[in-house]
């Protein structure tokens, strides 16, 4: 069975845009987001316009906040530093990747927890660890919430992560092996936590056979059809996470979207899995305007 993200997306944004409504019908603000983008790398700028379209469906305010490659470190610490003081912005992100001369950690650790709304501050993320109520980083809220509505079990169960990043991997694994009682506040009713988790990376020995023994496999490794149908057993949950452009002179643009997963091969194997475009990437956005009006509630 497909795991069709864009229309669990569309249903949770559905949701959101009638919670926005009963804010404002109850004279309050909408809740606003800034998403601050630096340079113009072609992919983070579809990326935010798909921000904020989906700010806009839902009745949130968002506003983009432009510079140029060349900006400044400082400069950009000086933006963090307005929005973090900025009472009409409830949330703000900057947009990853930033560029090389730009200490992504430091921008980040500048950024006031209670407006991350990406979840990516050492404060939330430490927060998170410990059980607190936290802002957790949107990929990995999307894929448990993806993983909630379909009724997918984590309990007792083998997750392998393939993928060590501190925006999917790292975070979704923690997110999974946690004691439900422990999540955060916004989450999905069913509470997906308790799971025994394994996380492989670039360095990982003998990583097809680890894979086999895993019940829900979550590719977050940014390379093609890294997993193949050799590697997955049977009735397993299949989630892809990559977002890569191959080259397509047949498609309008170009290119087309690929994931991490064989998608041809392993669907047949799998109970379930996530396609790509339209699994994990539509649950990410619709995660971010959840932090938002999570950011908005909490103030
Ligand atoms: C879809 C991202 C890598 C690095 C930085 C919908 C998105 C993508 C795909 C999207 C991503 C990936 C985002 C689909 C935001 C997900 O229909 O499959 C939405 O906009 N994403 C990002 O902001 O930064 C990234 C991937």
């Amino acid at each position: 069975m497909i795991l069709d993200g864009k229309k669990i997306a569309a249903d949770i944004r559905a949701e959101i845009r009638e919670k926005v409504a009963a804010l404002v019908a109850d004279g309050k603000r909408a809740p606003k987001l800034a998403v601050v983008i630096v340079g113009n790398n072609p992919a983070s700028e579809t990326y935010v316009n798909n921000k904020m379209k989906a700010c806009a469906e839902v009745g949130m305010e968002a506003v983009k906040i432009a510079y140029p490659t060349e900006i400044s470190e400082q400069t950009l610490l000086n933006e963090v530093s307005r929005l973090n003081n900025d009472p009409s912005i409830d949330g703000f992100i900057v947009q990853l990747p930033l560029p090389d001369h730009i200490n992504e950690s430091a921008i980040l650790s500048a950024i006031d927890y209670r407006k991350d709304v990406d979840g990516l501050t050492p404060a939330n993320v430490g927060r998170t660890v410990q059980g607190l109520p936290s802002i957790v980083s949107a990929t990995p809220r999307g894929i448990r919430e993806l993983l909630a509505r379909y009724q997918i079990q984590t309990e007792g169960k083998h997750v392998v992560v393939i993928g060590r990043s501190n925006i999917v991997g790292k975070p979704v694994a923690l997110l999974l092996m946690q004691r439900p009682y422990l999540s955060l506040p916004g989450m999905s009713a069913a509470s997906l936590g308790d799971a025994t988790v394994t996380v492989c990376h670039s360095k990982t020995q003998d990583l097809k056979a680890i894979c086999l023994t895993a019940d829900i496999i979550i590719v977050a490794a940014g390379s093609p059809k890294l997993l193949t149908a050799d590697m997955v057993k049977e009735g397993a949950t299949v989630i892809d996470v990559g977002i890569n452009r191959v080259d397509d002179p047949t498609s309008p643009r170009g290119y087309r979207l690929v994931g991490d997963v064989d998608f041809e091969n392993v669907a047949p194997k799998a109970a379930y899995i996530t396609p790509v475009p339209g699994g994990v990437g539509p649950m990410t956005i619709v995660s971010l305007l959840q932090n938002t009006l999570q950011a908005a509630l909490n103030r």
